[in-house]
């Protein structure tokens, strides 16, 4: 199917089903977030019954794109229903979704929106664009195209995904498409200031000590340039990676930032950046993870010892051939 057939087709599927199931991968971020909420609000605009659930929790700082009750839903066993109309955004793999998996039905359609490279395709209806920063551009292309009218509040969410995917316009996706978009989105009410605001200069007093305690741990690998800090998830949990990523990925000593958290007895969680053309994706790829060029992520089952003599040292020697 060429791209304006599968667009076509996906405002049908919004247009006459009913009772969406919308989901995205656990460990939500805002792109997540913003393109679940933009799809939640036009669903429900249209009068249609929608669910947002995730494995994981939501992310606080977004509730603004909600008025009132938040109807984002974490996973829990609890839920029995299963659902036929499913749509999963900015999601490489269906293994991605985790525990939602158990909610679909075994007939149902998924239709699969992303813009990771490694996207498998696994849906009855694929809108793969690995060309746009966020799939929140992507949703917003898919409701312009089937001409759904797009709210404030829709905009507002779209806008979240584009500026959480782009650093707030300053990462290397960043590009004309993003700016037109932008453009765009402001022309439906958004407020681009305000929306970074809340997104990128919120953090609270507690969670600014722990990041800056975190990152006062940092070891520098110079000749590698890689900056690497480490927090105990179990005990002393951060409510967000990013800001550590984000202060990691500004040390200008630094292409790659590596943020590796405990997360469970021998488990471990990796979230890598790069800057320009080192691919922490195809890096991420060799260890079970994935992601995008500048950001991705890896989850290790095993000690630290293990963890810093298999992927850390890899990554060290792949780093040191690459800039050599
Ligand atoms: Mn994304």
């Amino acid at each position: 199917m060429n791209k304006d057939r599968i667009i076509a087709r996906i405002g049908q599927f919004l247009r006459e089903e009913d009772d969406f199931l919308i989901t995205s991968h656990y460990a939500p971020d805002g792109d997540n977030i913003g393109a679940c909420a933009g799809m939640y609000h036009t669903l429900t605009a249209a009068g249609k019954k929608a669910v947002i659930v995730n494995e994981d929790g939501f992310v606080e700082r977004f509730a603004f794109l909600f008025d009132g009750e938040n109807p984002f839903v974490r996973y829990s066993d609890e839920l029995k229903k299963k659902y036929r109309n499913v749509i999963v955004l900015d999601t490489a793999t269906f293994e991605r979704i985790g525990k939602v998996r158990a909610l679909i039905a075994e007939d149902a359609t998924v239709v699969n929106i992303d813009h990771h490279p490694a996207n498998t395709e696994f849906g009855t209806v694929n809108y793969v664009d690995t060309k746009a920063a966020s799939a929140s551009q992507i949703v917003l292309e898919i409701l312009k195209s089937d001409g759904f009218q797009i709210s404030k509040q829709i905009s507002d969410s779209l806008l979240s995904g584009l500026l959480s995917d782009t650093g707030g316009l300053r990462f290397a996706n960043t590009d004309e498409r993003t700016i037109t978009d932008v453009l765009e989105l402001m022309k439906y009410g958004s407020d681009l200031a305000d929306i970074s605001d809340r997104i990128f200069m919120r953090l609270g007093y507690d969670e600014t000590v722990k990041v800056n305690r975190i990152i006062a741990g940092t070891k520098l690998f110079r000749n590698e340039k890689i900056a690497l800090a480490y927090n105990d998830q179990e005990n002393d949990p951060l409510i967000e990676n990013e800001p550590v990523l984000m202060t990691l990925s500004s040390i200008e000593e630094a292409e790659i930032a590596v943020f590796v958290r405990k997360t469970g007895a021998d488990k471990y969680k990796l979230s890598l950046r790069s800057k320009g053309d080192f691919d922490v994706n195809l890096f991420a790829s060799r260890w079970g993870g994935g992601g995008h060029r500048n950001a991705s992520g890896i989850k290790f089952s095993g000690t630290y010892k293990e963890l810093a003599s298999t992927i850390i040292s890899d990554l060290k020697e792949t780093a040191l051939k690459f800039y050599e």
